[in-house]
């Protein structure tokens, strides 16, 4: 494979490199990238970028976009710029509830994409979400036609395949029970799901992933123990029926606990956790560990957040009464940036001593520490990443595949577009590799009678690698097995 050096003129990064083991025939960092926001959004580049899906079945991802905090716009993507229209809008503006989550999917199994929102209602007095499904039709939204659900969520609730079907459900703790219930898609029907008495962190940081390696996605579960310290449950999916297989604790430093990411961070074909989170509650001293897969040890692979005199943090998890802004929680965002195999990843990081936050890019290269050793690799932060270090007061930074040619992009939001909003910033990654790409959509391939255009189902998002701003995946795109390319 050969190096996909840059073409273009980027801000050149080598003295960082100086001190590593730089390998002999890895790729170059990626170094530049470009602002493409006007000609994705023309002017309409505001909003909180919730979630990624194909609405209109046109094989191109849209991308679902909350304004006001109770409004939900979709962008469909077109062919010429700006590249995504605001085109479909749903609203609970007469509900005067404040939107928390939008979780794309089909959840009638009817092969049209529907999507379902949380809320908090209005005049909420406790903490409760509500649930709205707003049902696909025509390859739209009906914003006339929904299904509110007739119990409230303790926490976002999951949205996973518990029972095989294909079609997504969704996972919680209700209002009627503290046993999670599931309310299964397709006749909406609540059902007690697993017996555990764990309660549940919140924010919890549950997945439906496949953990065990047997092609079936498990449940993972972020609790806590009898003695109220954070814990990991994995439920093994044997047939449709989970049971507890395994439950480990969280790095015994760590003190505020972010939200796990699964990986294939060392390359070596199995899916590894990572974990973000501070040794102390300001989030003076921050953290990323990992677990390798099969080890049940935490081995830290980032501890060193200074750069050129400014320490910087993580942003902990603050809990609103009545939160003027989408919470957003202490959050990793994965994908190969530079397309060598090794996933990176895109965290949001505040001065400790200042007021500014900011989105940095982490590459994953090899380990040039002891702490490290066991796991060959570790992050190394790039403090000044030319494109990422202007947008001030970063609050969430994912890796999208803009143009889908297979390299992925960068999207950021930002505070201060106005008092309720943000802004969306979009940076195109330059990275050019010559590499051998596949890039893997996971569909479901249901189409029962109102296939669009009659043409092979293309299907809807499924829940295990979707997006949300809870998990992990960058596009909701399905890597080989337990991971991601390994180097070729
Ligand atoms: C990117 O371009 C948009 C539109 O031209 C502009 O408003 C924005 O400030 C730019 N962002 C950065 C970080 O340069
Ligand atoms: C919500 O609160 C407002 C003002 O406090 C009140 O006028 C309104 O009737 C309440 N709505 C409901 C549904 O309780
Ligand atoms: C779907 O679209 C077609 C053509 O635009 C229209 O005739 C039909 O009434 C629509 N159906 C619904 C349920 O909106
Ligand atoms: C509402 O959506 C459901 C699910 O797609 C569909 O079965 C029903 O016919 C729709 N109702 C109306 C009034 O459009
Ligand atoms: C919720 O709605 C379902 C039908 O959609 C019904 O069977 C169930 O009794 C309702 N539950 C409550 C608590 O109202
Ligand atoms: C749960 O919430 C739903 C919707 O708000 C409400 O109708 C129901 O009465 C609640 N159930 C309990 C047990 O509080
Ligand atoms: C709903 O569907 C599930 C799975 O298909 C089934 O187990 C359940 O009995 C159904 N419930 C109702 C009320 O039809
Ligand atoms: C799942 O559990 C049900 C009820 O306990 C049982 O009937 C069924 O055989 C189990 N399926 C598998 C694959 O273990
Ligand atoms: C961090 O904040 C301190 C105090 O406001 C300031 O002096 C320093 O320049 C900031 N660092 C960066 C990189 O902005
Ligand atoms: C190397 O590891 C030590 C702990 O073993 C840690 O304190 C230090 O920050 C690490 N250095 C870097 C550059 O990560
Ligand atoms: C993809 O997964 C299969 C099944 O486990 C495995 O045999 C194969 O080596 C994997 N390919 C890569 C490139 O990781
Ligand atoms: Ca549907
Ligand atoms: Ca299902
Ligand atoms: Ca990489």
């Amino acid at each position: 494979m050969a190096a996909g050096l840059l073409p273009s003129a980027g801000v050149l990064l080598a003295p960082l490199l100086l001190g590593l083991t730089v390998l002999s025939v890895g790729p170059a960092p990626a170094r530049a990238l470009h602002n493409v926001t006007a000609e994705l959004f023309g002017a309409e580049a505001w909003g909180t970028l919730a979630a990624f899906g194909d609405l209109n079945s046109d094989k191109q991802t849209d991308l679902f976009v909350l304004r006001e905090r109770n409004d939900l716009i979709v962008f469909l993507a077109d062919q010429s710029a700006p590249y995504f229209k605001p085109k479909v809008l749903v609203s609970l503006k007469s509900h005067s509830a404040l939107i928390t989550s939008v979780v794309p999917g089909d959840y009638d199994g009817d092969s049209q994409m529907d999507v379902l929102l949380t809320y908090f209602p209005q005049n909420h007095t406790n903490n409760e979400l509500g649930a709205v499904i707003f049902w696909g039709q025509n390859q739209t939204l009906n914003s006339k036609n929904m299904t509110i659900l007739n119990r409230t969520f303790q926490d976002e609730p999951l949205i996973m395949d518990f029972n095989g079907d294909l079609i997504p459900d969704v996972f919680g703790i209700t209002n009627e029970s503290s046993q999670p219930q599931i309310l299964l898609g397709g006749n909406l029907s609540w059902h007690p799901a697993l017996s555990t008495k764990s309660k549940m962190r919140n924010p919890h940081s549950h997945a439906f992933i496949d953990l065990t390696e047997d092609f079936t996605a498990d449940l993972f579960l972020t609790t806590l123990s009898a003695s109220n310290t954070f814990q990991f449950e994995i439920w093994e999916n044997l047939g449709g029926n989970f049971s507890l297989s395994s439950v480990f604790e969280k790095p015994k430093n760590l003190v505020v606990v972010g939200q796990s990411a699964f990986a294939d961070f060392d390359g070596d074909g199995h899916m590894d956790h990572l974990l973000p989170g501070c040794e102390d509650k300001d989030c003076q001293k921050s953290a990323i560990y990992l677990m390798r897969s099969g080890t049940g040890q935490w081995v830290p692979v980032l501890q060193d957040f200074s750069s050129k005199g400014t320490l910087w943090g993580f942003v902990p998890f603050l809990h609103e009464e009545q939160p003027t802004s989408i919470p957003i929680p202490l959050t990793l965002h994965i994908g190969d940036y530079n397309m060598d195999g090794y996933p990176d990843a895109l965290a949001i990081l505040k001065n400790t001593s200042g007021s500014n936050q900011q989105a940095f890019l982490l590459e994953n290269v090899p380990c040039n520490n002891a702490s490290c050793e066991e796991v060959h690799r570790m992050f190394k932060v790039y403090w000044d990443l030319a494109g990422l270090n202007l947008i001030k007061d970063a609050m969430v930074a994912t890796f999208f595949d803009i143009y889908e040619d297979g390299i992925l992009d960068i999207i950021v939001l930002s505070k201060g577009y106005t008092k309720n909003d943000v802004a969306i910033h979009t940076l195109k990654n330059n990275f050019e590799a010559d590499a051998y790409f596949v890039k893997v959509i996971v569909l479901s391939g249901l189409c029962s009678n109102d296939c669009p255009r009659k043409i092979t189902p293309f299907g809807v998002n499924q829940p295990g690698p979707y997006i949300m701003y809870t998990t992990v995946d960058a596009n909701g795109y399905l890597k080989n097995g337990s991971g991601y390319r390994t180097k070729s």
